[in-house]
């Protein structure tokens, strides 16, 4: 019979956690019959002999690769190494304490395809950040919430620690890039249930951090790749262009209506502002959001109702950060406008997917 759980572990020069890494999981997963797949880009330092000298005493291997080819893709050769159909991912560097094992096992037992270690619910946490990583990680969690909606079932969908089904990556198709290889998960696989577990990520007690600015490039990158995946940047772009047209409406009927009709711009403004809405809405329903028209959800009246709700919101974010920017950080009023369009589009954009068109 198969193991059940098998853990990976990808490792770049952790030679002196690892002896403590095992003794905890051991501890940890007392009666559970686990396995330990480490992988390991070649370190330098001697983690891959650590690992080899426990091969006696504790259920774990090695495998080396020769070309250092990156965080996601060590897990995912991991996976593919694992005897298990349950596999837990987790760091090295005693960051994600092995207490949390049984929990998020436990969650898989009781139904979850995917369990996610999290920092961002109750009880979960991060100990002793600086201010600028807890901002980073937040802001990227954002980003990912926002442009790949489907990670908005997590809170903490950039966790480097989680057990899964391998069911959930069957034709999966991964194409694991950066260091966030749950994104892709959460992204391309296939599961119902998820669920998520709290736990305190501490900061690193020894070796080095990997984590760089090339590392935040990477994972926008990813992001990028994963929504190109989705077809979702086509689907932005197109938002985008119909935006566009928007303006041009706006602009046109104001000057018309004003200029030929001779009517007060104050009213006019409304109107056009109205015209841009309403033909925005139905370029969006039968371009942008042509997949989501079909079926059930709503009719086409409740669908321009909701939007044009969105619109004013986005309208008065628009006109918030025009005054933020301008009077209170004194910054040109184009540049503080220009600001507020490109914050009202992703309002609009996010209101628009996420509820419009749901
Ligand atoms: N196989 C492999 N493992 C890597 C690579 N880069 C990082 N790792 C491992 O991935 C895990 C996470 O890397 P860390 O440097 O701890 O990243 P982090 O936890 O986000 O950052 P810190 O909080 O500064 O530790 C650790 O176990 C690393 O050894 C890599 O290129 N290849
Ligand atoms: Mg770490």
């Amino acid at each position: 019979m198969g193991k059940a759980l098998s853990l990976v572990i990808p490792t770049y020069n952790e030679r002196d956690n690892i002896a403590p890494l095992v003794e905890k999981i051991h501890a940890s997963l007392t009666g559970c019959d686990y396995e330990i797949v480490f992988i390991d880009d070649n370190s330098r330092d001697g983690t891959a002999e650590a690992v080899r000298a426990l091969e006696g005493a504790y259920p774990v291997r090695v495998v080396v690769r020769r070309d250092k080819r990156g965080l996601a893709s060590a897990v995912v050769d991991g996976i593919g190494l694992a005897e298990s159909d349950v596999v837990g991912v987790m760091d090295a560097d005693l960051q994600h304490p092995p207490e949390v094992l049984p929990r998020l096992l436990a969650a898989i037992r009781n139904g979850a395809e995917i369990a996610v270690a999290s920092r961002y619910i109750k009880g979960g946490g991060c100990v002793n950040w600086g201010l600028g990583r807890k901002i980073t990680s937040r802001v990227a969690g954002l980003i990912a919430h926002f442009f790949l909606p489907v990670t908005g079932r997590v809170h903490d969908p950039m966790s480097g620690c989680f057990m899964l089904r391998k069911s959930v990556l069957a034709g999966a198709n991964l194409a694991p890039t950066g260091y966030k290889i749950l994104l892709e998960i959460l992204v391309r696989g296939k599961y119902e249930q998820v669920t998520e577990v709290p736990y305190l990520f501490y900061t690193r007690q020894k070796g080095e951090s990997k984590l760089n600015t090339r590392q935040g490039l990477d994972y926008l990158r990813h992001v990028f790749s994963l929504m190109d995946r989705r077809r979702e940047l086509i689907r932005f772009g197109k938002f985008c262009l119909v935006g566009g047209t928007g303006v041009i409406v706006n602009q046109g009927l104001l000057w018309l209506l004003t200029d030929f009709g001779g009517i007060n711009y104050k009213f006019t403004s409304l109107v056009a502002i109205e015209a841009s809405i309403i033909s925005n809405f139905i370029l969006n329903d039968y371009i942008t959001f042509a997949d989501k028209r079909q079926g059930r959800r709503g009719s086409f009246l409740s669908r321009l109702g909701k939007f044009n709700v969105a619109c004013a919101i986005g309208a008065v974010i628009q006109y918030g950060l025009l005054l933020l920017f301008t009077e209170v950080f004194g910054v040109h009023y184009l540049i503080s406008n220009l600001i507020g369009i490109a914050v009202a589009t992703l309002w609009n954009y996010m209101a628009s997917k996420l509820w419009t068109w749901r």
